[in-house]
């Protein structure tokens, strides 16, 4: 056996962006958060399968390609690169990026089509209702009210809806109420938050319709198996990109046995209803296992306010990366907002982590500490004394971390976990203040070998611990305090403390201040 063979797969994915458009900084917020957790899973020994992608069709990409006078699948493959680019420029761990024109999606499409059709969930009707071409939805006459420019809005989105009627396939939704709510009972942890989930579990309570499934009125789609007059509801593609990626329609296959079911489908608000109702009724219908957990996160808005083209206030991700420093955007992301709740940035807020957090709390320490060893210490990790109950409870709160984390990241909780390390690192610099090496250098030379001791031990914890926020910045501390190896790297070391006597490369700043480009 082989150590992959060995580990706990875990399968992870990101919504797949519609690239109608440009990455914007909520697509980089899911994405960042979503890579924290694959790359935190493989630090802590799991085998890890991470995808994200581009879902690439339905009507709004036709639509928007037909304004640029090209086609869908040029529209496509232009913007499905500038996500592509987007997971380069955000630092992005991915095994697959995939897109639903990939061949290999059709046929998963299809399959599972084929599935739900066999089941006998699948049948053929009209369907005519007021549809959302933004959201690729249909509404109930209630769900819609036309508003003071005399043009029908859905309620709930506020896009405009026009009345449509056209043939089409319809998913027996109607018949999978029960089962989806004997599903949330039994797994209260398969959507979270809780009070996201609520609200889908009162949606179906209230009753669930037939699900129109196919559209005659375009093309842009994966053809309909059987009947190419139709081509499949964008949302039955798109969803079933989570099974193409580990091999289906071959169930049989290594990758489909070794990570099907998902461990976490990571998404927004918006999406929640897609893939908390549809997406399990459809899988039970295909006979097919659920995902573990839908991961809900909210809405990034650019100081309280929705961000929207016409306001001018959408950030490009990659701008803030240039701006700021790619881990601290990371960092301020994942620390700033809970996640599950609606968060708010601004350029003052941005500034405020990276200069109170990263650069005094952690940045200053380092420097400060490993300064002090570089002069005094020969440039080497010291050896400690006898230690006190100061250093044994730091050592020992550190020492936590791992634990508070990995509970902490098993619910996607990256704010409280990089709270609690944090709270670490501002008692450390209590500590540093207090036993005051600098003095200790004249008095107690002894005393002064074990606090820079301490001090670089929770550095060496703190920083393996923070690799899947800030990979970079990371591997440099971890470079500057001796630590290289790939192995000294991983969740399993960090009960390995610092041995006497590394040598230690000079240190060098890695979290500087913001400073404000000169006018
Ligand atoms: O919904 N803040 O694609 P999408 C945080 N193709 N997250 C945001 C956001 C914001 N301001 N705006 C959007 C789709 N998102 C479908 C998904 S999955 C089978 C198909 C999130 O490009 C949004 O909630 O509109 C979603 O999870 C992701 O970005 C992609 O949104």
């Amino acid at each position: 056996m082989t150590s992959s063979d060995s580990k706990t797969p875990f399968y992870i994915t990101t919504a797949i962006s519609y690239p109608n458009g440009e990455p914007h900084i909520g697509h980089a917020y899911e994405h960042i958060a979503t890579d924290a957790m694959a790359r935190f899973k493989r630090l802590d020994g799991y085998d890890v399968f991470f995808m994200t992608g581009t879902d690439e069709h339905g009507l709004k990409m036709q639509q928007s390609a037909d304004k640029e006078g090209i086609t869908a699948k040029e529209l496509a493959d232009r913007n499905s690169a500038a996500f592509l680019q987007m997971e380069a420029d955000m630092g992005t761990s991915y095994d697959r990026f995939i897109r639903t024109t990939d061949a290999d999606h059709y046929a998963a499409a299809q399959a599972i089509w084929k599935r739900m059709e066999e089941n006998g969930d699948i049948y053929l009707s009209k369907y005519s209702g007021w549809y959302s071409v933004r959201d690729e939805a249909y509404y109930t006459e209630d769900e819609t009210e036309v508003r003071e420019d005399g043009v029908r809005y859905s309620k709930e989105t506020d896009t405009e809806v026009t009345w449509t009627e056209e043939e089409s396939y319809f998913f027996r939704l109607s018949a999978y109420q029960d089962r989806l709510l004997a599903l949330y009972e039994s797994q209260p942890d398969f959507a979270a938050p809780r009070s996201r989930f609520n609200e889908v579990i009162s949606f179906v309570k209230g009753g669930l319709e037939d699900l129109s499934i196919s559209r005659t009125t375009f093309d842009w789609g994966v053809p309909v198996p059987g009947n190419p007059d139709h081509v499949m509801y964008v949302w039955v593609d798109a969803l079933t990109n989570y099974l193409t990626g580990v091999g289906f329609p071959d169930t049989e296959s290594e990758t489909f046995k070794k990570y099907w079911p998902a461990d976490v489908h990571v998404i927004g608000k918006d999406i929640s209803r897609f893939h908390a109702i549809f997406w399990p009724a459809f899988l039970m219908s295909a006979k097919l296992k659920l995902p573990k957990r839908i991961m809900i996160h909210g809405f990034l808005h650019n100081k309280g306010v929705k961000m929207s083209k016409s306001l001018g206030n959408v950030v490009a991700p990659k701008e803030w990366a240039d701006q700021y420093g790619l881990d601290s955007v990371r960092f301020f992301l994942l620390r700033e907002v809970p996640f599950g709740g609606d968060g708010s940035y601004s350029h003052d807020a941005v500034v405020g982590r990276m200069n109170s957090d990263l650069a005094n709390n952690l940045g200053n320490l380092a420097q400060r500490s490993l300064s002090m060893v570089a002069k005094n210490c020969g440039g080497a990790v010291p050896q400690p004394g006898a230690l006190t109950p100061e250093d044994t409870a730091l050592l020992e709160a550190a020492g936590n971390l791992l634990q508070i984390s990995r509970e902490a990241y098993d619910v996607q909780d990256f704010h409280g976990a990089l709270e609690a390390t944090w709270k670490v690192l501002g008692d450390t610099n209590a500590y540093f203040a207090e036993q005051a090496p600098w003095v200790l250098r004249k008095t107690d030379v002894e005393r002064m070998n074990t606090v820079l001791y301490v001090t670089l031990e929770v550095l060496r914890i703190v920083a393996i611990l923070i690799q899947p926020v800030m990979p970079d910045s990371a591997a440099k501390l971890l470079t500057v305090l001796g630590q290289d190896d790939d192995a000294a790297r991983q969740f399993s070391a960090i009960g390995t403390p610092l041995v006497p006597g590394t040598e230690l490369p000079a240190p060098t700043p890695i979290f500087p201040k913001y400073e404000e480009p000169a006018e």
